[in-house]
């Protein structure tokens, strides 16, 4: 197993030939990464063909809470191979850029081109509620990390690690979301290190910024699919208001039982978005 650190492309090269073997699918089109609060959308997103606990793939950290395997799905989608992620880690767990990217990169060595990445984020925009999907339209990556710092020279070749980011969240993807769900809206998602939430202060500041949305994770994963050319898509699920904007103090547990409010229309709308995206693709 290539190391991660050493050269991450050729570690994710090596995980996506595992998951080819041990799923029976030698290539994925779409990888969906569940964040909190999605992984019940999973049962929604098509017929199960495989599903790989991610120690068996190399590469990926152990897990640290007892009991919970993170594992990789392979759907059916209408007969287009999806790759679910039911589950994701995080910086603040203490894990590398490059580890929190692994999966994506993964998912992408397997033949994914385009990533649609899902979290549960607090509001910061007025009129935000609990409950309510949002489309990222851009991201602020204030976590002080880059999944591309440190790439050898020249590895993988012919992708800069200066990469563009003017459009990270896919503008011909977006529409498709907003066309297949009207009433979605689209905000700009700011990542921050976590595992604290923001205090006022900080809220308002990003709210100056210009962050509708704030949270810990898919900034550094974007950054990394849009680095290998894919395309992708972002959606957040307002769990809570954010810090200062209400009376009430921010606690996990409200956090987990918005997200369980809501699970079952987040798989409706993550089939209907994947629906049309591959309807798109087949027709072009
Ligand atoms: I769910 O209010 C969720 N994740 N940083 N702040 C940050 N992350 C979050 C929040 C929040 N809510």
């Amino acid at each position: 197993m290539p190391d991660l650190t050493a050269d991450p492309f050729a570690a994710a090269a090596a995980s996506a030939s595992a998951l080819a073997q041990r799923t029976g699918q030698p290539r994925h089109q779409i990888a969906v990464v569940l964040g909190s609060g999605w992984a019940p959308a999973a049962d929604a997103l098509g017929a199960v063909v495989a599903e790989v606990p991610l120690s068996e793939l190399g590469g990926f950290p152990e897990p640290t809470v007892a009991g919970h395997v993170p594992a990789a799905r392979s759907v059916s989608l209408g007969g287009t191979p999806v790759l679910v992620f039911l589950g994701r880690v995080h910086r603040y767990e203490g894990h590398s850029a490059a580890a929190v990217v692994h999966g994506v990169r993964t998912a992408i060595a397997a033949g994914c081109s385009t990533v649609v990445l899902t979290n549960a984020a607090g509001g910061i925009r007025a009129g935000l509620r609990p409950g309510q999907p949002v489309l990222i339209s851009d991201h602020l990556n204030l976590t002080g990390s880059s999944p591309l710092a440190g790439l050898p020279p020249d590895c993988p070749p012919d992708r800069p690690v200066f990469a563009d980011m003017s459009e990270v969240y896919s503008r011909r993807l977006r529409a498709l979301a907003r066309a297949s769900e009207p009433t979605l809206t689209e905000g700009v998602y700011a990542a921050m290190l976590g595992p604290q939430y923001e205090t006022p202060a900080e809220i308002r500041m990003l709210r100056a910024m210009g962050a509708d949305l704030v949270g810990m994770s898919t900034a550094l994963e974007a950054i990394a699919a849009r680095h290998l050319g894919a395309e992708v898509i972002g959606i957040s699920l307002v769990t809570n208001v954010a810090a200062g904007l209400s009376e009430q103090k921010l606690d996990h547990q409200d956090v987990l039982s918005a997200g369980r409010g809501a699970a079952a229309a987040l798989g409706t709308l993550l089939a209907a978005i994947l629906t049309a995206i591959l309807t798109e693709v087949r027709q072009s």
